[in-house]
């Protein structure tokens, strides 16, 4: 690769991260855009359906965050996550898969975009209920400290989730029990068309940890090197028995998913969303650091072969096999009848026992579940 002298920097300024670095996190990044811009492609196309939110403008976000954890942390997000699965390590092709509902996808074609699971990589989901992920994310930090575990548990959030009750219960528990979790506010300005100003008294959102008496920071989530190590400072606090709430700032590039051509902003927004493009951003960087333009097209091209290929991948996988569309749905007891289809009785009829009839002993056979007209 052809570099020009990077410049030198002066006596008071940090040293620049190492160029290889940088590129190793330009690649993710870009990645990430391509892997969005090809699923907002998709959906146009009617390949995917139901909702589908992209990580367009918190690519140095996702990329940051997901460098400070170790393969053994436990992940969960909201539903704006395919970035977080690709940097986590789930190959392009299974989370285009679970994107197009095909059988090969992260969670079997049963989830889709906003429901990508993978216990192998620990990335623990994928949720499309506002703040549903903040109860079940303390909980794993519960279960952690509860075995002793090293682990930290790191959980996702939008700037517009910390209004919602589950927000204040959960940092109010983490924070009483010394919990090893930390809590991400990836703060995108917006909560589908409400800035973070008109919705939050306390936009800052960092400072709201100050109620629970945590740890917290602010960082430029435009910047994948302050947020790595803003989120490495937040793990070793987590990990060392403390949560911690992180922000990161960026701008969301498009809409609140797919579907939404974003009206509602100025041209001014428009504008300067644009040009706090964090992929922009740091491609001009590189090349200022001697990278050539050349070179950068040419990870480009590689990224877009790796892209097209998960389209391939997703597009040759069967789609799932309905007779399995209640799999996995619910816990114990509750029993799982693979061939039973929207419509059908969740139970079978239960006989009435008549009144000259002894009522009938409980089968050994039968789930102990509640039958219709069971009162308790
Ligand atoms: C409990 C609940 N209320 C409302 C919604 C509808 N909803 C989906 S996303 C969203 C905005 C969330 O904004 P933010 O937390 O900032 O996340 P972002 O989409 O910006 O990543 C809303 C209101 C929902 N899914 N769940
Ligand atoms: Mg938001």
């Amino acid at each position: 690769m052809t570099r020009a002298a990077p410049p030198q920097p002066s006596a008071a300024e940090p040293a620049p991260p190492p160029v290889d670095d940088q590129l190793d996190r330009y690649r993710q990044m870009l990645l990430v855009r391509r892997f969005e811009e090809r699923a907002a492609r998709a959906y146009t196309e009617a390949e995917i359906g139901g909702y589908c939110h992209l990580n367009l403008g918190e690519e140095a976000t996702v990329v940051g965050l997901m460098a400070a954890l170790e393969p053994t942390d436990y992940l969960f997000t909201n539903y704006r996550e395919h970035g977080y699965a690709l940097c986590r390590g789930i190959s392009p092709g299974r989370i285009m898969a679970e994107l197009y509902g095909r059988r090969d996808g992260v969670s079997g074609g049963w989830g889709g975009s906003m429901h990508l699971f993978d216990a192998q990589s620990r990335l623990l989901g994928g949720y499309g209920i506002v703040g549903g992920q903040l109860p079940l994310a303390t909980g794993a930090a519960l279960a952690v400290d509860y075995r002793s575990g090293t682990e930290v548990v790191m959980c996702l959030m939008g700037e517009g989730t910390t209004n919602i009750g589950a927000f204040h219960e959960s940092l109010n528990i983490a924070a009483l029990w010394g919990l090893p979790v930390v809590y991400v506010v990836v703060n995108n300005g917006t909560g589908m068309g409400t800035t973070v100003e008109q919705s939050s008294a306390e936009p800052e959102i960092f400072r709201r940890a100050a109620s629970y008496r945590m740890a917290s920071a602010r960082v430029d989530g435009t910047d994948p090197v302050a947020v790595q190590h803003a989120a490495a400072e937040a793990v070793r606090v987590a990990r060392s028995g403390r949560p911690y709430l992180l922000e990161a700032t960026s701008s969301r590039l498009r809409g609140h998913s797919v579907v939404d051509p974003a009206a509602y902003r100025s041209p001014e927004t428009v504008a300067a969303v644009r040009a706090a493009d964090p992929v922009s951003l740091l491609a001009a960087s590189l090349v200022e650091h001697g990278v050539t333009e050349e070179s950068l097209a040419e990870i480009d091209r590689e990224v877009l072969g790796v892209v097209a290929e998960a389209v391939a991948f997703a597009e040759a996988s069967p789609h799932p096999d309905p007779s399995t569309l209640f799999d996995h749905t619910y816990a114990t007891p509750v029993p799982h009848d693979s061939r039973r289809l929207p419509g059908d009785a969740l139970y079978p009829a239960a006989p009435r026992p008549s009144a000259q009839t002894a009522p009938s002993q409980p089968s050994t056979t039968q789930p102990s579940t509640p039958q219709p007209g069971a009162t308790s």
